[in-house]
């Protein structure tokens, strides 16, 4: 159950086809060790960009202007390494190599957000899909690369109910700046 009292948070993020959140799946299931780790389901798989955390909805509205006013070229990224952040017991896939071009979609979302007057911490983008939430030890290590071009960025609502986070995709936005 979803707790109506909450307004949500949201947060700028890529969000996987079809194709794309199958294969992360399947390596989700590979690399499984600890039976108490939780993954994530399939509709949930995401990369953050920005974090922008409990907005209303004036607020919603400028951040929506920001990301039309931002023009893009497509992202490659390959997704090629299981990382395992201890203290926040994370298994997640990331990129050996990172992206040139969602680092600056990223730099860009953060410059058009201070411009609004937003106040927030920019942290370099180190790509990655959560795979698994409290997980206790180091995942099986299995090698794979998953090629993904990014076409889309999107505007998510989170929230947080009993059986985990809620992701509610607002809008879309796609290379050329077009909302879809
Ligand atoms: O995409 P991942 O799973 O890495 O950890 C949260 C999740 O990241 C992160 O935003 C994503 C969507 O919820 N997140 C949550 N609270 C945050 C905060 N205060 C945060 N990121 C930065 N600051």
């Amino acid at each position: 159950m979803l707790d109506r009292a909450e307004p949500g948070r949201l947060f700028f993020a890529i969000w996987p086809d079809s194709t794309i959140r199958a294969r992360l799946l399947e390596w989700s299931e590979a690399i499984r060790t600890d039976p108490g780790a939780r993954p994530v389901p399939g509709p949930n798989l995401h990369i953050t960009l920005v974090f922008l955390g409990a907005q209303d909805s004036p607020q919603t509205e400028a951040v929506r202007r920001v990301a039309t006013e931002i023009t893009w070229s497509r992202a490659s990224l390959v997704l090629d390494r299981i990382g395992y952040w201890k203290r926040s017991r994370i298994i997640w896939a990331g990129s050996r190599e990172g992206s040139a071009s969602l680092s600056a979609l990223a730099a860009d979302l953060y410059k058009g957000l201070r411009r609004i007057g937003f106040r927030i911490e920019e942290r370099p983008i180190v790509p990655h899909v959560t795979l698994y939430r409290k997980a206790q030890r180091r995942p099986k290590w299995c090698e794979r690369s998953i090629e993904w071009s990014v076409e889309q960025f999107c505007l998510v609502k989170s929230r947080l109910s009993s059986a985990g986070a809620q992701y509610e995709v607002l809008e879309r936005w796609s290379v050329s700046g077009d909302v879809k």
